[in-house]
């Protein structure tokens, strides 16, 4: 039996409760690219910084959504399966720094498994 292990780093970084996030730095810099397939999202983690454009681009067979495992952290943030067709995109930008887990409803958990990828705002 093959045992695989991922090694995750981990990002830290100071960011006061109260501090004023700077919309324009992110603004400024390059959209990042999430590639959707049959049935991950590439890659599975992206770290960006607040107000950076985030580019889904769906290059699948197969229709997927992408849904936050915690809905409540972001008002507006996701697309349902009907609006993310094959080769359509979806684009967002995320103001509020955090780690966002996301997951495709139908092939993936809310616990991070599966279609799933995972977003750091810095
Ligand atoms: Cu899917």
């Amino acid at each position: 039996m093959r045992k695989i292990f991922i090694a995750m780093s981990l990002v830290l970084f100071a960011c006061g409760a109260d501090a004023k996030v700077d919309l324009s730095i992110g603004a400024a810099l390059p959209p990042v690219a999430i590639e959707v397939t049959d049935n991950e999202y590439t890659p599975r983690e992206v770290t960006i910084k607040a107000g950076q454009t985030l580019i889904f681009e769906n290059v699948g067979a197969n229709g997927h959504d992408i849904v936050l495992a915690e809905p409540d952290s972001l008002s507006d943030f996701g697309i349902d399966l009907e609006s993310f067709t094959k080769g359509s995109t979806y684009e967002a930008a995320i103001n509020k720094p955090g780690t966002y887990i996301y997951f495709c409803s139908i092939h993936g958990t809310k616990k991070g498994s599966g279609m799933a990828g995972t977003i750091v705002v810095e």
